[in-house]
């Protein structure tokens, strides 16, 4: 691949300005940001255009040059540009061109799978577009590129990046942008009070789940303070190793006894992973862990404050964005427990053999996975739960997004190709991670997805 970004590397060096065009997510966002650092160093004029998939074909671009990130690979980009301009294509996702394959204008695509690399766990599209930065020795980008990753769930098999994710790290950690240790995979490392992170935590329901007060009591009772001497309440971050063995073995005792047999190698792969943090960011931030960071980014982007989510990963002084940014995701997340107090509420989740569903109409269709996800502790974690919202088309569609514990994809099932099959044979189209992956559906043929779905599955 090394020809292909020096190849690109060139392309860019040859323009005067150019247009990126890149996806909405926290992956594509920051991808984005990395390109357009890029730029603003090369002091080349351009545009960052934030597009949806189902939005990239209708592009026009006058610039000498395109670059398309994180999005492209799945798509006819054959009328973005004409004869005369040029064309850079990043992305991650499943190829409909062969390497080579002949258009109308010049163009370089890079895409992992062209060399059988598993573009969900390997790199990323901000990963390749940190490579592209690499290509000039902008080594000190490495560490959007694992924000990138984390955003995108590369981790999401085995809690740790690898492939050329893993090459990305050991440049983000050599010139000493990221760290990264074993460490126990509660959300919240810098930001929720350690009782408060238990009590989210885990893909299964727990005698700990939602319940803060047994929380504290399960600390305590493994000498585990909930607050240090001077009466502040402590932090994953806060817990020295011992303490973080003795919480993994007690984690530990407590899961296995929940989850059928099946099911007991995979539980340390729930409890222990790989944690991430910027070196340059303070403590007890949203920014200083990758994952938690890249909730920030997501907060931004499903709300379409896409500039504003650039602007936290291309500036390293945010005080002018502080204010806007902390209501942002205040009301993120109060949007989010709205929505899922009332559904829960209504009680709308039914219950099938292999599967749960809700319809989610009223919720707008870019959180309905997260909103799926923290269904999953409150109903049957054994089961993928689905939620699906009408969205904008031109016949009536619902967007379908599903979720499920990783103990499901740890035993081999992998809902992004079941899901893609499936919608196919309904009229729509989807695709993407083992454990968390969506779809497009008519409306008229959502009752056959969800019967197709809880009949290609045998979870007994
Ligand atoms: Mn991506």
């Amino acid at each position: 691949m090394d020809d292909l970004f020096n190849n690109a590397k060139e392309k860019i060096l040859d323009s005067e300005d150019v247009t990126i065009y890149t996806h909405t997510d926290c992956d594509g966002v920051t991808a984005g940001s990395i390109l357009s650092t890029i730029l603003d160093r090369l002091e080349i004029q351009h545009d960052v255009n934030f597009v949806e998939i189902n939005e990239l074909e209708d592009q026009r671009c006058e610039s000498d040059l395109a670059i398309i990130s994180d999005l492209g690979a799945g798509q006819d980009v054959s009328k973005i540009v004409g004869p005369d301009q040029k064309m850079v294509i990043l992305d991650h996702h499943p190829p409909i061109r062969k390497v080579g394959e002949d258009l109308n204008f010049d163009y370089v695509e890079i895409n992992p799978n062209h060399y059988n690399l598993d573009g969900s766990y390997t790199i990323s599209g901000g990963g390749l577009s940190y490579l592209l930065a690499k290509s000039f020795g902008f080594y000190d980008l490495s560490w959007m590129g694992i924000l990138s990753a984390i955003g995108d769930m590369q981790n999401s098999m085995t809690g740790k990046l690898r492939g050329l994710n893993r090459e990305i790290l050991a440049d983000a950690n050599e010139v000493g942008v990221v760290n990264y240790q074993e460490d126990l995979m509660l959300y919240g490392r810098h930001t929720r009070p350690l009782f408060v992170a238990l009590s989210y935590f885990g893909d299964i329901h727990l005698p700990l789940t939602n319940n803060r007060n047994e929380c504290i009591y399960f600390l305590e009772n493994l000498n585990i303070p909930v607050k240090d001497q001077l009466g502040n309440v402590r932090y994953l971050y806060d817990l020295s190793q011992a303490e973080k063995g003795k919480l993994f073995n007690a984690l530990l005792k407590m899961m296995v006894r929940e989850v059928p047999n099946k099911y007991i190698e995979h539980v340390p792969k729930l409890i222990m992973g790989e944690s991430y943090e910027f070196t340059f960011e303070d403590p007890y931030t949203s920014f200083k862990d990758a994952s938690e960071y890249s909730t920030v980014v997501n907060a931004c982007a499903r709300n379409k404050k896409y500039n504003l989510a650039m602007e936290v990963i291309k500036s390293q002084d945010r005080s002018h964005i502080q204010d806007e940014l902390e209501s942002l995701v205040k009301g993120h997340k109060q949007y989010l427990a709205q929505s899922l107090s009332n559904l829960s509420s209504n009680g709308d989740v039914e219950i099938l053999d292999n599967l749960q569903y809700f319809n989610a109409d009223g919720i707008r269709a870019n959180v309905v996975g997260t909103i799926a996800g923290m269904l999953l502790s409150n109903y049957d974690w054994q089961k993928p739960i689905i939620g699906y919202t009408h969205v904008d088309s031109d016949e009536p569609m619902y967007k379908v997004s599903l979720r499920c514990s990783k103990l499901l994809s740890y035993d081999g099932i992998h809902f992004g190709h079941i899901v893609s099959d499936i919608a196919a044979k309904c009229g729509g189209s989807g695709g993407g991670h083992s454990v968390a992956c969506g779809a497009y559906i008519p409306e008229d043929n959502m009752d056959q997805f969800i019967n197709l779905l809880n009949n290609s599955i045998n979870l007994v």
